[in-house]
């Protein structure tokens, strides 16, 4: 049987499990199912980069890092990935930054990622590659003659075209995602902006999920991303989480408990959040005494400016919110700049009548759907959810709003605060049943599954004739591969990963 290779920017590191965020609890589970590989960044920065891979055990994976030098730490992590790819996927143009040597550092490590990986693959391997950091990663193992199954997953949006095309290497970017055998998007309205960005910008084709560009093609398909559900279940009725659950229901004693918890991202709509709750402070001054606004914010990225700039103007809303509305015994809100443990989390979510997850643009958002499976059968909370998180695709029984409309936040929380109990237990139902359903395992079968098939497609034996074996042959010819290419050959020798040369000459050399 062969292994789950999952390749990512960031692995977790043993001790992390109680504070680790969502895209690595997500990791972890979706990893627990048989033989298993993770594979990448160590967290360690080094003055100048060796290539030596470490190598650890969390429960039966075996995981496996390298240390980034600081160059590539400035160039590739704080650069092209957190301030180019991230503010541009999130619709932030106006905040990316298009310095050149960021984007040499991104290919180097990318390369880098590559150069060590690649021996260690085994020919029945699947390959998973995770999120925008790694976007070429495929097309350099590509190069260096892996042709076995390699996958990918967006955890993030992907961009309209028109923004996207702001990119001064998007062809080149949108070029990598065809090394891949299936690439995955958290939304059917993500897959469609690739899909619109192949066709209008790229000159190629789309029927159904195959996408044929630069010559070759791939499979295309949204995979929403769900929680580990039953684990949080479990977590939420913990002793930890009881232990939250009284603090919170002593501090908030005749108030109702408003929570949200996003990392400090301009993504999350911060500031835009603090302003609806000022405006429903505004339009209900007899509900000042009788909520408690619980904002978890711990800081994320401080490297990059933009994310020092946001810190500083939600503590200054939050103290405005305090300074305006606060009394000598009572403070309508309270802004944590910390990190809390997951079991803690699920407390505090119990214990809020409403919990507010307003991104301004968010892949998925895994707040939400934590709340959810926190959330007291007997008496749950509202969840007020932003239109453009992915989530709202699968939860429509939330209260779904724009987060940029102040006074629209203000309302929703003022029927949340209103809403029968009723009302809140059949929401709720229907909201757990989708958590429940899609969560992270099946996430992860949906993925490996199709991979599996999507490797098929492309062709195993090498008997058959090299184009009835690609994704994109049952394409009529003129449209399957467009602009014209020849495609990869295949590699005759199954027995070694590491044997197709002809992807040499899809890389940039
Ligand atoms: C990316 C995409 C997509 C937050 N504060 C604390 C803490 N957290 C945890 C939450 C949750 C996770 O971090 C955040 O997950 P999100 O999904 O909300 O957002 P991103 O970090 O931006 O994740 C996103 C996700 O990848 C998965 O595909 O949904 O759209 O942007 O799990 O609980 N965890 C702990 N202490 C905190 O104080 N322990």
């Amino acid at each position: 049987m062969g292994r789950l290779v999952v390749v990512s920017n960031r692995v977790a590191a043993a001790e992390d499990a109680a504070r680790a965020g969502g895209l690595s609890v997500a990791l972890r589970a979706a990893l627990k199912a048989g033989p298993a590989m993770w594979f990448g960044w160590s967290g360690e920065r080094v003055t100048e980069y060796s290539g030596a891979l470490k190598t650890h055990r969390i429960d039966d994976i075996d995981v496996v890092t390298l240390d980034l030098e600081d160059a590539d730490f400035e160039e590739y992590y704080n650069g092209y990935a957190n301030a180019t790819l991230w503010p541009l996927f999130h619709s932030r143009t106006d905040l990316a930054d298009y310095t050149r040597s960021f984007e040499q550092g991104y290919a180097r490590v990318n390369r880098r990622f590559a150069e060590a990986l690649a021996p260690l693959l085994r020919p029945d391997d699947l390959v998973w590659v995770h999120d925008y950091h790694l976007i070429p990663l495929g097309r350099e193992l590509r190069r260096l003659g892996v042709v076995g199954s390699i996958g990918f997953f967006l955890h993030i949006p992907w961009p309209a075209p028109q923004l996207f095309t702001t990119l001064p290497q998007h062809a080149d970017l949108a070029d990598a995602m065809f090394a891949y055998d299936l690439v995955g998007f958290q939304t059917a309205a993500c897959v469609d902006a690739f899909a619109d960005y192949v066709t209008r910008e790229a000159r190629g084709r789309r029927e159904g999920e195959l996408l044929a560009a630069f010559g070759r093609s791939t499979l295309a398909r949204a995979f929403p991303i769900g929680i580990d559900a039953p684990q949080f279940l479990r977590l939420a009725r913990s002793k930890a989480a009881e232990r939250a659950w009284d603090r919170m229901a002593a501090h908030g004693v005749f108030r109702s408990l408003i929570v949200g918890v996003d990392r400090l991202d301009y993504s999350k709509g911060l500031p835009e959040r603090l302003l609806g709750f000022e405006q429903f402070l505004k339009a209900h001054p007899d509900m000042v005494r009788k909520v408690l606004y619980l904002q978890i914010a711990p800081s994320s990225r401080e490297g990059v400016e933009a994310y020092q700039a946001l810190r500083a103007q939600v503590l200054a809303l939050a103290g405005r919110i305090n300074a305006t509305w606060a009394e000598m015994d009572h403070a309508p809100m309270l802004c944590v700049n910390r990190n809390y443990e997951r079991a803690e989390l699920a407390g505090i979510y119990r214990a809020a009548r409403v919990g507010l997850v307003t991104p301004l643009r968010d892949g998925m958002n895994l707040v939400a759907k934590e709340y959810v499976a926190a959330q007291d059968p007997d008496d749950p909370g509202v969840l007020i959810l932003s239109r453009f998180a992915g989530a709202a695709e699968q939860m429509t029984d939330a209260m779904i709003v724009n987060p940029y409309c102040a006074e629209e936040l203000a309302e929703a929380i003022g029927a949340a605060l209103e809403m029968p109990r009723r009302e809140r237990v059949r929401r709720w139902m229907r909201l757990l049943e989708g958590v429940e359903r899609c969560d992270v395992r099946g996430w992860r079968d949906d993925f490996v599954a199709a991979l599996t098939v999507a490797r098929r497609r492309r062709a195993p034996e090498a008997e058959r004739p090299v184009r009835a074996e690609l994704p994109g042959a049952d394409l009529p010819k003129e449209t399957a591969f467009s602009p014209p290419g020849d495609p990869p050959k295949l590699a005759r020798d199954r027995g070694s990963a590491i044997v197709a040369p002809e992807w040499r000459r899809l890389g940039r050399g």
